[in-house]
């Protein structure tokens, strides 16, 4: 963990001075159409806006945030009650969680896929007097959960800031330091929401406390709300305006667009989720992608507010959507750089590829169906990306993809596998519901595996990921092998240290952290071989701490 100096120098907490006075002299400028709609909320579920509206929001007018959190602290919630609270979405209708579309999303009560929502919002405050100045506030709800923290890092990249939410009872854990670290090493300015105040176990200045010791967060800096009462609520988006910086770029550019997401929808083709950094993009623009070269003609272009609402064009610092005619989401490459066709530009920094923990084959559960399992996972791959698939052969026996060859009258069974790379097993466990709700498919997998690299004495490498793709008598010597390892954080009540320490000893962990957080609970963090806790380590650790633990890992390299 960095030094309290090195955070106390990076931890970043911009004050924004408030919109400048060429933003609030356009601010003026609007219809009054555009000023009203907080009070009234024409803006509501599928509330039209036009693109000339959308041209009044200059980048000094727009802040683009992320909500994070661990697991279950409360950030759907919240992102429901600030659309609410902005006319988004009108109180009471529709499900909580709004933005929780999936149905494995509704059935787990988890988030699994980060949503994106625009909100069009008043700033009242003192210093504007009677001329407040509309803002344009792009939300991205993420999930908590430690396989899904490729979806925080890919939303963080979209953002200036981020509502940092923590439980007012339970304190800081295990994904808000992980989550934490994700947008501070972005840069982004950090806002300190202490959630759950409500509830009566509710120890506001004792997280107060856990944020200053473990990420130097001025104690001043923290909101205290209760997303399921609404109780401090109004001062979350005015100190989204004030803290976190309207976001870069050159408006007189040409466009250029970072591909955030891209799902596939059976009307609709790919629509893409893009931030826009320079430029504008304009329905019947020629884009480009920077990573394949392929041009498309840009055929529906909007923000999401908070479902697909079409405005014809998105201007500088916006994020919204994009349809271009991409046949595949695999032409939608998550991290490309999409920009006007025709020329040159800078590509963007992307990310770093998804890497996947845990390898596991697919089979259908009726051994008939491999054709329908395979259109299935296909299909479901379209949208979620994070997905590896690995198709394999092997003359064994099995209840896998098979398929009859008569040969000197023997009858051989060739089985084909899908190898599935999954982030982490809840993320295995998502998809295979996602298999059986959205494409009826019933699937069996084998326990999930890691991957092993053995080193030849040629020098060659190889990686697999079923001990029976190595081969028996290679020709050459083996002279290394590595597993992969996690660094893990759990963070526990004292009284437990002693049985996790344990724990990790027994499953080959090298402690390299061992710190309180506050008077009654200890941070640890080990080295552990990823094997020894793919399948049972959580469930374990969760038995001997009464379910007090937390538990988050990330690859160690
Ligand atoms: N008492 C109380 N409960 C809350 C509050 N905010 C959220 N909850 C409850 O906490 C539970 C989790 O809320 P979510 O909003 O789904 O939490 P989340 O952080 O989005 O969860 P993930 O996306 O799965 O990480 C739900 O049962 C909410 O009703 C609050 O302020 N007070
Ligand atoms: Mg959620």
């Amino acid at each position: 963990m960095a030094g309290a100096a090195a955070l106390r120098r990076s931890v970043r907490r911009i004050v924004r001075p408030l919109a400048t006075a060429t933003a609030l002299s356009r601010t003026l400028q609007q219809p009054e159409r555009l000023l009203s709609s907080q009070a009234s909320p024409e803006h509501g579920p599928r509330g039209a806006v036009s693109g000339s509206e959308l041209g009044l929001y200059t980048p000094e007018l727009i802040r683009n945030f992320s909500i994070i959190a661990h697991v279950d602290h409360g950030k759907s919630t919240l992102a429901d009650r600030l659309l609410e609270l902005t006319g988004t979405i009108q109180k009471g209708h529709g499900q909580p969680q709004y933005l929780d579309k999936l149905q494995v999303e509704r059935e787990r009560g988890i988030t699994v896929k980060a949503q994106t929502a625009t909100m069009f919002y008043r700033h009242t405050s003192a210093s504007h007097g009677p001329d407040t100045p509309r803002y344009l506030l792009n939300l991205i709800d993420t999930p908590g959960h430690v396989d899904f923290s490729y979806e925080v890092s890919r939303s963080l990249a979209a953002c200036q800031g981020a509502l940092l939410v923590v439980d007012a009872a339970q304190g800081v854990q295990a994904q808000t330091i992980a989550n934490f670290y994700l947008a501070f090493e972005s840069n982004l300015s950090i806002i300190p929401v202490i959630n759950k105040i409500d509830q009566p176990t509710a120890d506001p200045d004792n997280v107060k406390d856990q944020l200053k010791r473990l990420f130097d967060i001025d104690p001043s800096e923290a909101l205290l709300t209760s997303a399921k009462t609404g109780k401090g609520l109004e001062q979350v988006l005015p100190a989204v305006i004030e803290r976190i910086p309207s976001p870069p770029g050159k408006c007189d550019s040409p466009v250029r667009m970072l591909l955030l997401d891209s799902y596939f929808d059976e009307y609709k083709g790919v629509i893409c989720h893009v931030a826009v950094v320079d430029g504008a993009l304009h329905k019947g623009d020629k884009i480009a992608s920077a990573a394949t070269g392929h041009t498309y003609e840009v055929q529906d272009v909007g923000i999401m507010h908070p479902e697909l609402t079409p405005t014809g064009v998105l201007y500088t610092g916006q994020v919204g959507y994009v349809i271009s005619g991409m046949r595949s989401t695999k032409e939608a490459c998550i991290g490309d750089t999409l920009h006007q066709a025709k020329i040159t530009v800078e590509p963007l920094p992307g990310f770093k590829p998804a890497k996947h923990m845990v390898f596991s084959g697919l089979y259908p559960a009726d051994g008939s169906d491999f054709e329908a399992l395979s259109h299935a996972i296909e299909k479901l791959t379209c949208n979620d990306a994070s997905v590896s698939l690995t198709k394999e052969t092997s003359t064994a026996l099995g209840m896998g993809f098979r398929y009859q060859i008569f040969a000197c009258e023997l009858v051989f069974y060739i089985v084909f596998t899908t190898i599935c790379g999954f982030l982490g097993l809840l993320h295995m466990d998502v998809f295979h519901q996602r298999l059986e709700q959205e494409y009826g498919a019933q699937v069996i997998s084998t326990i999930p595996t890691v991957p092993y690299i053995f080193e030849y004495g040629d020098g060659s490498k190889v990686q697999v990921e079923n001990p029976a793709a190595l081969a028996s008598n290679p020709g050459k010597r083996v002279v290394g092998c590595w597993e992969p390892t996690v660094i893990a954080t759990i963070i526990i009540p004292s009284e437990y240290v002693g049985p996790v320490i344990m724990l990790c000893s027994e499953r080959r962990g090298e402690q390299l952290e061992y710190t309180f957080i506050d008077a009654q609970r200890a941070l640890l963090k080990y080295r552990l071989p990823l094997k020894e806790i793919i399948v049972d380590f959580y469930n374990e650790l969760k038995g001997i701490t009464s379910g007090y633990a937390t538990f988050d890992y990330e690859d160690s390299e």
